[in-house]
């Protein structure tokens, strides 16, 4: 994994129909601004960069009338099967998947991308304040970015296994190798879901009695015992408090410090399981210029720890 490749393969996916707010869109490109490429190669990465992004834009049916409650079902369906392909072919050619994000509707094409290369040995660690495992059954808002997992999980009922959302092979990741980190804004729906299928989680409550290190620990142990499978982090920038990250969407209080955000991803690049990781939700276009700038630097910051970056 991270130490035998050394080559990282970046999709950008300037994508925000999984939810209401634009500005989303922009985040892969601030964080190219921001330099990630550059401090990718500077790391002593050989970066190849998914051809190609100008085209989410323009992927945009002409017709996308709500099914049952959900919003831009076709679209978002459209841009997460081109995604699972770019994922794909940097998976297969053995480099490290980084996704920039775009919503986290988005994780639906990561996730089937990297299980179609690794199978159902991939463990994905996903870093939220929310849970994102709403079904098209349970979704009040109807927005996809607080669905993506019931999807990959095989949790939804006939509207999520139809169209347009039938290539999703559902399931492709065991229950049993998902844990969160970081919840804190977790809907009535999916705590029946996560207790109906005994989903480990760990809330901010935890983080407060354990301590980063203690949860990060316990995370890897109950996904990946020996250390030996392949690890797919999907972070969304949510997961840090917000005075720490406010570019982003759906912003709680009382989420990661600084410090704790970057200890997860340190963790995880020490294991050496690192095969896919999204970065998402960093929202350039709200906000003042001095939290764009503090989030877009947190979000490259926390790309470069997950990749290896090291404090000493
Ligand atoms: B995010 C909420 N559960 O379904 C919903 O930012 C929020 O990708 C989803 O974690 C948040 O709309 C999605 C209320
Ligand atoms: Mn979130
Ligand atoms: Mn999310
Ligand atoms: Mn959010």
């Amino acid at each position: 994994f991270l130490k035998q490749g050394s080559t990282v393969g970046i999709t950008c996916v300037p994508f925000s129909g999984g939810q209401p707010k634009g500005g989303v869109d922009d985040g892969p490109v601030e964080m190219v601004r921001f330099g990630i490429l550059d401090q990718l190669q500077g790391m002593g990465f050989k970066v190849e960069l998914s051809a190609g992004m100008d085209k989410y834009k323009t992927m945009k049916p002409a017709s996308d009338p709500p099914i049952g409650t959900l919003k831009n079902a076709r679209y978002v369906s459209a841009a997460a099967k081109r995604v699972s392909e770019q994922v794909r072919e940097h998976c297969e050619a053995g480099r490290i998947a980084v996704t920039l994000g775009g919503d986290h509707s988005i994780a639906m094409g990561t996730l089937v991308g990297s299980t179609s290369v690794y199978g159902d040995d991939l463990c994905v660690i996903w870093v939220d304040a929310h849970t994102d495992i709403n079904t098209p059954e349970t979704t009040e808002s109807g927005n996809l970015h607080g669905c993506p997992l019931s999807y990959i999980l095989g949790l939804c009922g006939e509207i999520g296994r139809d169209q347009p959302f039938a290539w999703v092979p559902s399931g492709c990741v065991r229950k049993d190798r998902l844990v969160y980190i970081g919840l804190r804004d977790v809907d009535a729906a999916e705590k029946v879901i996560l207790r109906k299928h005994g989903i480990k989680a760990f809330s901010m409550h935890d983080v407060d009695k354990h301590g980063i290190g203690r949860i990060v620990e316990m995370a890897m142990d109950h996904v990946n015992k020996d250390r030996t499978l392949p690890v797919h982090m999907s972070f969304d920038v949510d997961a840090l408090d917000p005075s720490v990250a406010p570019a982003t969407g759906t912003p709680v209080r009382g989420g990661l410090t600084f410090r704790e955000g970057h200890y997860i991803c340190e963790a995880v690049a020490e294991s050496g399981c690192l095969v896919a990781l999204d970065l998402v939700e960093v929202n350039p276009k709200l906000g003042d210029p001095e939290s764009l700038r503090q989030t877009v630097a947190v979000g490259c910051s926390l790309v470069r720890c997950s990749l290896g970056e090291r404090l000493l």
